[in-house]
């Protein structure tokens, strides 16, 4: 999955792709890399970033799911309120993408229900306890399993399809960076949730930890992306549905060879 955030002020690519001819053209670029399917995000969900309103939304991310769906491009779409997503969809998006897993907008589930449309789930405290609140766990692997588990009740009992569902842990949201590490490191318990799990490890700041260590500045968000595509190798070994990443060639490149390698048992 590559990305495209039509955005001014993402923490990993902000403003570079906020034209809409440059933000299609960025799509296309992605899928001859080697991207299945394209995710658009017309919002920032960095901490501390505020809310776009709804009108600026649509008028991102629209015509950039309009353009790619038109070009044959399969496009989710990345965002927290049930409008955008029924537009998007109605523009021809193929997917949705709540970072709230449903929880931002009351209208979510249910649209999104209406039309069929898989809907991937992400695991985020900020949207499960009304804050961005830092995440405390004592068993980090077990407490995501337990809070995506709830989430997906809701969203089966909203009457999405079970078979429509999409889950995926929020490495970064609401948790620092030992604990995306120890989410990755035990990725093969997540499957007993029983759903596609997606994977979005892109750039996140507890890349820019490891690479720089406890003392150092961290690297740019721009300099993570071999350090990504370490993440997809190991993500795709473990089973992952997807990864979301907004550099695809060296990951297309990575998840190409973990499958080589499990071909090879
Ligand atoms: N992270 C970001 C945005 N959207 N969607 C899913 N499903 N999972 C994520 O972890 C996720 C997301 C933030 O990253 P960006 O601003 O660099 O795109």
């Amino acid at each position: 999955m590559g990305v495209v955030n039509v955005t001014p002020d993402s923490f990993s690519d902000g403003g570079r792709w906020f034209d809409t001819t440059v933000a299609v053209k960025h799509g296309l670029d992605l899928v001859a890399e080697g991207a299945d399917l394209v995710d658009v995000g017309g919002e920032s969900t960095r901490p501390g970033a505020t809310r776009v309103d709804e009108a600026e939304e649509l008028r991102r991310v629209i015509p950039v799911v309009r353009g790619l769906a038109s070009e044959g491009v399969v496009v989710s779409v990345d965002t927290m309120r049930a409008s955008v997503a029924e537009q998007a969809l109605a523009a021809g998006a193929a997917l949705v993408n709540d970072v709230s897993g449903g929880l931002a907008d009351p209208a979510m589930i249910p649209v999104v229900a209406a039309t069929g449309a898989p809907f991937v789930v992400m695991h985020w405290r900020g949207f499960l306890q009304g804050g961005n609140v830092k995440g405390v766990y004592e068993d980090v692997v077990a407490e995501v399993m337990d809070e995506l588990h709830a989430r997906v009740e809701a969203v089966l009992e909203g009457g999405i399809a079970p078979d429509r569902i999409v889950v995926d842990p929020g490495l970064g949201f609401s948790k620092e960076g030992e604990h995306d590490l120890t989410l990755l490191a035990h990725l093969d318990r997540l499957h007993a949730l029983g759903h596609p799990l997606l994977v979005a490890a892109s750039r996140k700041r507890f890349l820019g930890r490891v690479l720089a260590g406890p003392e150092a500045a961290p690297p740019p968000a721009r300099e993570r992306d071999a350090a990504t595509a370490a993440v997809s190798a190991l993500a795709a070994h473990a089973g992952a549905w997807a990864v979301r990443v907004h550099e695809v060639r060296a990951t297309a490149d990575a998840v190409r060879v973990a499958r080589a390698v499990e071909g090879a048992r």
